[in-house]
């Protein structure tokens, strides 16, 4: 972008090489202020005068008004990729959430209802920061080849880490009550608790599904963050509002395991992560 802009006072730069989101949103905000201040400015004195350098300052912010609406489209399409669509429910994954976790993959959660039918429950996504992941497998592995580390089980790795990993669940499924959630969740993820625990784990069960209270409501739509955060937290939002907090690394471990463990409920998304995660480390 040119610099003609050459005025009494100085407004920062746009820059198109190191933004991040919140850069790029602070950059069109000031453009669009800088546009609509100088328009309404331009509009009083417009009535009273129709001097050339009036023309020539108008037609300055029509350019700059193209421009500044030119940087805007061109840069975000330049900018990180964009969400991903979950094609069976035509649920849609933003490519980032919490400012840097990354989409890693999608999925769907399915159940069979009186071991007839499957209703689709929830999509899902799978997020963590690419940074946080090279950082822990160089680590654990120092510097390892693409081929070596096929080898090994990084989303195993990644599982058992304190690296920071976010599943976003989107309702899909309309008539989803709290007592079903509780149940499924009492079978999927109190079944993880006992293999990777071993010993009775009703209390840590009984602390996570004590947040789920009879009263929240869970309609189709609605967006559940569970994020494992550093220290083995394990934070619960629905639609943004906090539900709660339990620290246990035995529980995280146990709810990333629906996701990418062995036997995850969608094999394909788990196949992706796999890939994703390889590729983000050695790239
Ligand atoms: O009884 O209507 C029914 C079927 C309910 C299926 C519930 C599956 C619950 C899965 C857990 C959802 C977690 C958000
Ligand atoms: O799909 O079987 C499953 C378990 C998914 C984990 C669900 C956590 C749900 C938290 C919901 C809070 C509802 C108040």
């Amino acid at each position: 972008m040119t610099s003609s802009f050459r005025f009494p006072f100085s407004f920062p730069q746009p820059s198109t090489t190191t933004f991040s989101p919140s850069t790029l949103a602070c950059s069109i905000a000031v453009s669009a202020a800088i546009g609509a201040g100088i328009s309404a400015g331009l509009s009083i004195s417009q009535n009273s005068t129709n001097h050339p350098i009036h023309k020539a300052l108008n037609s300055f912010i029509t350019n700059f008004s193209h421009s500044s609406n030119l940087f805007g489209s061109l840069s975000l399409s330049d900018g990180p990729p964009s969400a991903v669509t979950e094609s069976k429910t035509g649920v849609s994954f933003p490519a980032v959430v919490n400012q840097s976790q990354e989409l890693l993959g999608i999925g769907l959660r399915r159940k069979a209802v009186f071991g007839l039918k499957n209703i689709d429950v929830y999509a899902f996504g799978v997020y963590a920061d690419d940074n946080d992941i090279k950082n822990f497998i160089s680590e654990k592995y120092g510097t390892v080849s693409a081929a070596e580390l096929k080898q090994k089980d990084v989303t195993q790795d990644l599982m058992e880490s304190d690296v920071s990993v976010t599943v976003r669940l989107q309702i899909v499924y309309g008539r989803l009550s709290i007592r079903s959630v509780r149940n499924a969740f009492e079978d999927s993820v109190g079944s993880r608790l006992q293999k990777f625990g071993g010993s009775d784990n009703k209390e840590l069960l009984q602390k996570f599904t004590s947040q789920f209270r009879d009263e929240y409501k869970i309609p189709r739509g609605s967006i559940i963050d569970l994020s494992k955060e550093k220290g083995y937290v394990l934070r619960t939002t629905i639609d943004g509002k906090e539900i709660g907090s339990v620290q246990s690394q035995l529980l995280c471990r146990s709810i990333l395991d629906l996701y990418i463990g062995n036997e995850p409920f969608d094999q394909k998304a788990k196949e992706d992560i796999d890939n994703k995660l390889i590729s983000a480390v050695t790239k």
